[in-house]
């Protein structure tokens, strides 16, 4: 375990020593609160859907995070193309499924995106990561409701079958590559009473990517520093608005030195 920690806290050195540019192609709710965690986190953040100009854009960026959570069809062709832009220059593609099962919209154009472009990780809740998982499930809206049993058997079966790394966030994270599976036990309850602390939990996957190739790695190390900062912010925090304040605060202060004593993580 010494030495994932230390790959842990060595990828968010490099996150900040080369601060890569995440191109994001993501919802109207968090767009300022995802370019400001990345940030944060001290990577360089770019939003950009037009179809016009999505590939340029990624032969510019280090990682390409997709997010469905406002999506419209034209919103999804963009993604397509990004996508096929960035596996053709060999660089991550993250995909948040936000509200996958919920219509059919949502879930037919995760289907369209992972059939037309590799995608390198797929981050969501335990809802959406169990529908597109055939495990069948619901989602209330863009929630996870439930229960779920046998998460992390589920999350490697269906890292497997689709050929990515798949995180699954809630109270504990699951992470699995198809033959490693993860648990990141960083976080904090605040974290499900701010919109989009998912998504932005994905962007700065795509940072932690950009600089990682081990993607399994990547992840694991993104949500362990992402639930750490979150544990720190909550301490200074009175509610959900001051935690938000105070999430970007700790993302930005929170070194690899202090990383590496709050860690929580197994894999086995
Ligand atoms: P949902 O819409 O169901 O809330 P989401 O896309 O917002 O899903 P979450 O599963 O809430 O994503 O994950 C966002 C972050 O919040 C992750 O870092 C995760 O570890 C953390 N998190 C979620 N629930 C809890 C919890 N009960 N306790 C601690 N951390 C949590
Ligand atoms: N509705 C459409 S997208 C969105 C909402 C509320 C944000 C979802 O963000 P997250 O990170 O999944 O909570
Ligand atoms: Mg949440
Ligand atoms: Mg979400």
């Amino acid at each position: 375990m010494k030495n994932n920690i230390s790959l842990i806290c060595e990828t968010l050195d490099d996150v900040r020593k080369k601060s890569p540019l995440v191109h994001n192609i993501t919802n109207l709710v968090v767009t300022n609160v995802t370019a400001n965690a990345t940030l944060a986190a001290g990577a360089s953040p770019v939003m950009a859907h037009a179809p016009e100009e999505v590939a340029d854009m990624v032969g510019i960026a280090s990682a390409l995070v997709l997010n469905i959570g406002t999506l419209d069809v034209n919103l999804i062709d963009a993604m397509v193309k990004a996508g096929q832009a960035a596996n053709h220059k060999n660089i991550p593609v993250l995909l948040d499924p936000v509200g996958a099962g919920a219509t059919p919209l949502r879930t037919d154009s995760v289907m369209r995106i992972m059939k037309e472009v590799n995608i390198n990780i797929l981050r969501g809740n335990a809802s959406e990561i169990s529908i597109i998982g055939g495990y069948g499930g619901q989602v209330k809206g863009v929630d996870a409701v439930g229960s779920f049993e046998g998460l992390g058997d589920k999350v490697r079966e269906t890292s497997q079958r689709l050929g990515t790394v798949v995180a699954v966030t809630g109270a504990t994270d699951y992470i699995s590559d198809g033959t490693r599976l993860a648990r990141v036990y960083n976080g904090h309850k605040l974290l499900t009473h701010v919109t989009g602390t998912g998504c932005m939990a994905s962007a700065v996957i795509g940072a932690f990517a950009a600089v990682q190739r081990d993607y399994f790695m990547a992840t694991v190390a993104a949500l362990s520093y992402y639930g750490a900062a979150a544990e720190l912010a909550a301490q200074q925090a009175k509610g959900p608005g001051s935690f938000q304040v105070a999430l970007f605060d700790s993302l930005y202060n929170l070194t690899p030195a202090a990383l590496a004593g709050l860690v929580r993580v197994e894999i086995e």
